[in-house]
């Protein structure tokens, strides 16, 4: 595996490429050029840019996240066959830059969502939240509102404003697409894409819907080991892929991470990994990367990456807001950079224990 931070590019984030390159045992970064809308090409010039920019840091860049499918592919309207070819092209000038691998999503509307951006903990940190009972109190239109106050004034991903000046006629066209549809519309935007995906070695890398279960009544498909797996054998190419998100699949207490983690060998091109803690069922704050603060088994979950050889980026997720720092909910400097550490000697010990 390759430990990497996710970086907003200059422009975004409070984190600066050369505080990441001092954390031990960074080497990459998971960039974006964040402020392209989807739909639109990235130019060669741009990409190349980006990577000139992250390599005078010493750093390189590891993937993209997220390069985002345009709306109207999730929903298979009429235009979607042009938008796939700018995507197509998008993939292609990524390749060029030997770049290969991107994560995407396909969640309808809405990317993750949480309640609370600030909620505290008992040691004075902050964190990112989420309960099912204040997403029912909302209608979505409320949504953005209810906690753009707590952004710290950057732009979250998913939360773009732009992108949320839409939601009511979004609604509406999403009234006629169920599960089933968009399933369906997911193989179509994947076959097509496969091609220069196999041309370039491009990796493509689905998040999982985050949380794992449909929000205000529409619908999410990338939930659990049932339908991750039919979404890799529907297209059964290695270049079609997933990003094993520890802390989205593991909203559903349901899903078993080191099974599901193990059912992918050789699919998972990205991880995230990050802890959750539980309060109940449908109320959970997100906790240190450390096992003993939430509740999941950080070691069982680094350990099933090991057994199945996974050797891709692999990164820590939302941090907590801590040592007093401003910055992105869930994507400043200092708990990452825990969380980065933590893993390499999750990782370290477990490469070491197998050899004796
Ligand atoms: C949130 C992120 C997501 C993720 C996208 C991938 O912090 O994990 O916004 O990047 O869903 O396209």
């Amino acid at each position: 595996m390759e430990m990497t931070l996710r970086w907003y590019g200059s422009k975004f984030d409070t984190v600066t490429l050369s505080q990441i390159r001092q954390i031990p045992g960074v080497t990459g970064v998971i960039t974006t050029l964040y402020d392209t809308k989807p739909g639109e090409v990235w130019s060669r010039e741009r990409i190349r840019a980006m990577k000139e920019e992250v390599e005078a840091a010493g750093l390189h860049v590891a993937g993209i996240e997220s390069v985002n499918v345009h709306e109207n592919i999730k929903l298979g309207l009429p235009d979607r066959d042009a938008l796939i070819d700018n995507y197509i092209e998008t993939l292609k000038n990524l390749g060029e830059e030997d770049i290969h691998l991107v994560c995407y999503n396909f969640m309808p509307v809405f990317d993750w969502t949480r309640t609370e951006l600030a909620r505290m903990r008992p040691d004075g940190s902050t964190v990112l939240a989420y309960t099912q009972e204040a997403v029912d109190a909302l209608v979505p239109e409320e949504m953005f509102a209810s906690i753009s106050g707590d952004m710290n004034g950057t732009v979250m991903p998913g939360w773009e404003p732009d992108r949320l000046e839409h939601v009511k006629e979004l609604f509406e066209l999403y009234k006629d697409v169920d599960s089933e549809k968009l399933f369906a519309n997911l193989e179509y935007f994947l076959n097509r894409i496969m091609p220069v995906c196999d041309q370039y070695d491009i990796n493509m890398a689905i998040h999982p819907d985050d949380p794992a279960w449909p929000v205000f009544g529409l619908p999410r498909i990338i939930t659990c080991k049932e339908n991750i797996l039919r979404m890799v054998k529907m297209v059964d190419n290695p270049h079609n892929g997933v990003t094993f998100c520890s802390g989205s699949y593991g909203t559903n207490l349901k899903n078993d991470l080191p099974d599901m983690i193990r059912s992918l060998k050789g699919r998972i091109h990205f991880a995230h990994v990050r802890n959750l803690k539980f309060n109940t069922p449908t109320d959970f704050e997100e906790a240190a990367h450390l096992s003993s603060d939430g509740s999941f088994d950080m070691y069982e979950i680094v350990k099933a990456l090991y057994d199945i050889g996974f050797d891709g980026p692999i990164r820590p997720d939302h941090g907590r807001m801590i040592w007093g720092e401003v910055a992105m909910p869930g994507y400043g400097l200092y708990d990452r950079a825990l969380g980065a550490a933590y893993i390499n000697g999750l990782w370290e010990a477990i490469v070491k224990s197998q050899k004796k």
